[in-house]
């Protein structure tokens, strides 16, 4: 795709809808695969990294139909994936890659796994170490990297602390769980998003939560429920941003998932004096309700400790809110940052001083000196999607002209999102 050229952005105004929920789109296809039944899952992300989780089923032997208005999962049973007569590809999508891990670690065949330039840089020892514990037979390069290979094996129950609040990790163990030979625990340091206990408790899975403790007891089967996804508050991030930093800004985004596992966005924005609305409040499997952001006077704030794992795909935006917002914000405890689609602290503190932000990287995260204006830059995008709406985000309040380079890799999460932008006037 073409580098894409914004300026300073007229006010903000409207109502949106923004792709469905990244992590449950993945895990609705995942279940849907292993369930008994037929899921029909609506709101779905037509995203690169669910059309990834999509094409590794396919290739396991699940039908999977995909039409305008639903995607359709004919479930093979928690014991009926077949050997892929190709090596699985994971693309860009991390928890493709480490939800996989679980499941396959517990399948009666062999195969081989791997994905993108960036995946085969993303660590995969996390994962190995307790997946070997329950019994698996799983390797990587340096037992660390994609391509990772994975043999059936005989899995039993462990209970394990995990040393990074990790949602994929928790996954990858609990979904080893649904095939070990009696109760799976882990231990959370902080708690991490949370899809996965609902929708396996959703499908008839004993999944108990008792403080910071997890434990699953394995099913007989799961049993196919219908699904409907709601809108990616990590989607929706962007344009709470944009709205509270663009003056005279004020959107509306319907039928946003407010799950509280990953809500730190709103409590940090709202902290940093953002004027941010919730309506129509919905409880259902997901909590859901549509969000209203008018254009704020943004102060500096701190961002640590267990609110990271709430926000942590949120950093790089909020990185941007920082340097818009009068006075010092402080990122702290996001080493985690490090090891995403690109490093994200690196690539965040790098663009950001392109356009004149007063901003230096820490061992754990970043300090920002907001406030005065910023200028246009051209910025690198890293292969990286969260960066490449950050900086689009950010370009839209800078002072002259900006190129986001290679936009397209928005596609991986949000391939609607200069389209979102442009009707909403930007
Ligand atoms: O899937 P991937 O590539 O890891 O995607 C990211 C993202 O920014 O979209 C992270 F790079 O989201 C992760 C998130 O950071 C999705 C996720 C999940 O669905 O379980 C959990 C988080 O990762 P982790 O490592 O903290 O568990």
């Amino acid at each position: 795709m073409n580098p894409i050229h914004l300026t300073a952005s007229a006010p903000l105004r409207g109502e949106i809808t923004v792709p469905g929920d990244k992590s449950i789109s993945h895990r609705a296809v995942m279940f849907g695969a292993l369930a008994k039944g037929t899921t029909h899952i609506t709101g779905f992300l037509m995203g690169e990294d669910c059309l990834s989780t999509i094409d590794c089923f396919r290739k396991m032997g699940v039908q999977i139909e995909v039409t305008e208005r639903e995607v359709i999962v004919h479930g093979v049973g928690l014991h009926g994936l077949k050997a892929p007569a190709d090596d699985l590809y994971t693309g860009n999508s991390g928890t493709t890659t480490r939800l996989l891990c679980g499941i396959l670690a517990g399948q009666d065949f062999s195969c081989r796994m791997s994905g993108d330039a960036s995946i085969q840089k993303r660590p995969m020892g996390r994962v190995i170490k307790p997946l070997r514990e329950m019994g698996a037979q799983i390797d990587g390069v340096d037992g660390n990297f994609c391509p990772l290979t994975l043999g059936g094996g005989k899995l039993h129950g462990i209970r394990y602390p995990l040393p990074v609040a990790s949602a994929q990790l928790k996954s990858a163990i609990l979904l080893a769980g649904l095939y070990a030979d009696g109760e799976t625990a882990v231990i959370e340091p902080a708690p991490s998003r949370d899809h996965t206990e609902r929708m396996l408790r959703a499908l008839g899975v004993k999944v108990v939560t008792d403080g910071n403790v997890i434990t699953l007891t394995p099913p007989a089967e799961l049993s196919a429920q219908d699904i409907a996804v709601p809108a990616d508050i990590s989607s929706a991030a962007f344009f709470l941003v944009a709205g509270c930093i663009v003056p005279g800004s004020e959107l509306t985004i319907r039928n946003v998932g407010v799950n509280p596992t990953r809500t730190g966005i709103l409590d940090v924005l709202r902290d940093m004096g953002a004027d941010i609305t919730m309506s129509n409040i919905r409880d259902g499997a997901e909590p859901v309700c549509d969000l209203t952001v008018r254009y704020s006077h943004l102060h500096g704030a701190e961002i640590s400790g267990g609110i990271i794992p709430r926000l942590i795909d949120e950093l790089p935006v909020l990185a941007v809110a920082a340097a818009f917002a009068e006075g010092e914000t402080v990122i702290r405890d996001a080493q985690e940052l490090k090891v995403k689609e690109s490093n994200r602290i690196a690539a965040m503190v790098t663009e950001l001083s392109k356009a004149g932000a007063d901003v230096s990287e820490t061992a754990d995260g970043m300090v920002v000196r907001g406030g005065a204006p910023l200028h246009g830059a051209s910025f690198d995008t890293y292969n990286d999607h969260r960066i490449a709406m950050s900086m689009a985000v950010c370009a839209l309040a800078c002072g002259g002209e900006s190129t986001i380079l290679d936009p397209g890799v928005v596609a991986i999460s949000y391939p609607s999102f200069f389209d979102t932008l442009l009707g909403l006037g930007g």
